[in-house]
């Protein structure tokens, strides 16, 4: 079908055949074909409403369409929307000096996805291992946790345990070497004068909203501090308030050497990713030595503010913290023969289910058909992770409805 007769499609059966017909399948989605979003809501097709408990996996914490973030991409698209970083613009520098007051650290470099943040944070981390730990060429090595998800790029991919990551993307990078999640003492074990870092999520998101041993970050701090190895935390997914912090690494008081973030930094309508850390790391980078052509653009740097400005002015964060427990506690008191148990932190919540159960995916479906949009993840878990806006009203709404899901045989 020619594009200038798309128009004519109206229904969402005919929306979802041409996506099958003419799309790659890297993903198998809900049927439900969205074309309206606001704050927690989100509307198909057909006028249907849903809560969306996905948030874009935690990249809409501020709501769908947030009205301030809307308007600073408009405002700023309508002035100057990309120069390349050949020139200057007037909102990188405000970017900066906003992202590091949140965060407290001292530089930024500034991506557009998740994934090239941290193929970023990598090559920093490597930089570094040679400039200032003193590695031998070529030798660095970082370690990584099995279960992670960090991105889909082949170096990326490179590390992951996941089969299915892997299949048929070889040959893959070296210097990468994995230990089980929420082990400290296979961290000691890991590490050698080799070692330039140990990178890890604070909660792993993909695997399962698995949350670690209390102390393992900790741990993990003493260890890098001990062995002069880098600690960075990818908080793409956990960080800017899903977990009921502004960074999940702060549950433990523990500081990392570098933080990559991404997803709701974006505000829900734009790709901003970033890895901010101290001038030892960041000021190895040198004038040609890594780039991006939308990498700090000015709706970017724009949209960032505004998306950090909606976290801090309406408290995004104690929300998270707030709502999250008040979820967390109903959930628990959910009587089903399906629940194994169910883990996270803030609005990062994973239902997990028995392997009797048959799976997560039935479950998700019967939720679509009663209002609830929400993501089953390694077949047996149920993700539950709504925008930090979410009151308390909406959960009392929509706890009887999983309740009820969860319930049935
Ligand atoms: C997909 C998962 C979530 C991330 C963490 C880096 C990235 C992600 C902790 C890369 C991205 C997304 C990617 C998307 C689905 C989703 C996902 F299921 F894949 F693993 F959230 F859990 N670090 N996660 O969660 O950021 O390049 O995507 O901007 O690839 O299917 P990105």
């Amino acid at each position: 079908m020619a594009a200038n007769e798309a128009y004519k499609i109206r229904n969402a059966e005919e929306l979802i055949a041409l996506e099958e017909k003419l799309g790659a399948h890297n993903y198998h989605p809900l049927d439900v074909v969205l074309t309206r979003g606001e704050g927690v809501w989100v509307y198909d097709t057909d006028g249907n409403r849903y809560l969306d408990c996905l948030s874009a996996y935690s990249a809409v914490n501020q709501g769908h369409a947030h009205p301030r973030i809307v308007q600073a991409m408009i405002e700023q698209a309508q002035h100057l929307p990309l120069t390349s970083r050949a020139f200057r613009n007037d909102q990188l520098p405000l970017f900066y000096e906003k992202l590091l007051d949140l965060t407290g650290y001292e530089m930024v470099l500034p991506m557009n996805t998740g994934a090239e943040a941290v193929e970023t944070a990598l090559k920093a981390a490597r930089k570094w291992g040679y400039q200032v730990k003193g590695i031998p060429a070529n030798k660095a090595e970082i370690i990584v946790a099995e279960g992670n998800f960090h991105g889909r790029t082949i170096t990326i991919i490179s590390f992951s345990t996941e089969d299915q990551y892997r299949e048929d993307f070889g040959p893959f990078t070296p210097g990468f070497v994995t230990i089980p999640y929420g082990d400290a003492d296979a961290i000691a074990r890991a590490i050698t004068p080799n070692t330039a870092a140990v990178f890890i999520e604070p909660i792993q998101g993909e695997a399962g909203v698995i949350v670690p041993p209390e102390g393992y970050l900790r741990r993990i701090r003493e260890m890098c501090d001990q062995h002069h190895v880098l600690l960075i935390a990818d908080e793409i997914q956990t960080g800017l308030g899903r977990t009921g912090k502004m960074l999940a690494s702060e549950h433990e008081n523990v500081r990392p050497d570098m933080v990559v973030l991404g997803k709701a930094l974006g505000g829900g309508v734009y790709p901003v990713s970033a890895v901010v850390a101290s001038r030892e790391i960041l000021g190895l980078f040198r004038p040609g030595d890594h780039g991006s052509t939308f990498g700090g653009n000015p709706i970017a740097a724009a949209v960032a503010q505004e998306a950090l400005n909606v976290i801090v002015e309406e408290h995004l964060v104690e929300n998270a913290a707030a709502m999250g427990q008040y979820f967390r506690d109903h959930l628990e008191e959910i009587n089903s023969p399906h629940i194994d148990h169910i883990r996270g932190k803030g609005l990062l919540i994973g239902v997990v289910l028995k392997p009797e159960a048959g799976g997560a995916r039935r479950f998700t479906e019967v939720l679509q058909k009663r209002g609830v949009l929400a993501k089953e993840t390694h077949e047996h878990i149920i993700r539950f992770a709504p925008p930090l806006i979410i009151d308390q009203p909406t959960l009392d709404w929509v706890l009887p409805i999983i309740r009820d899901v969860l319930q049935m045989p």
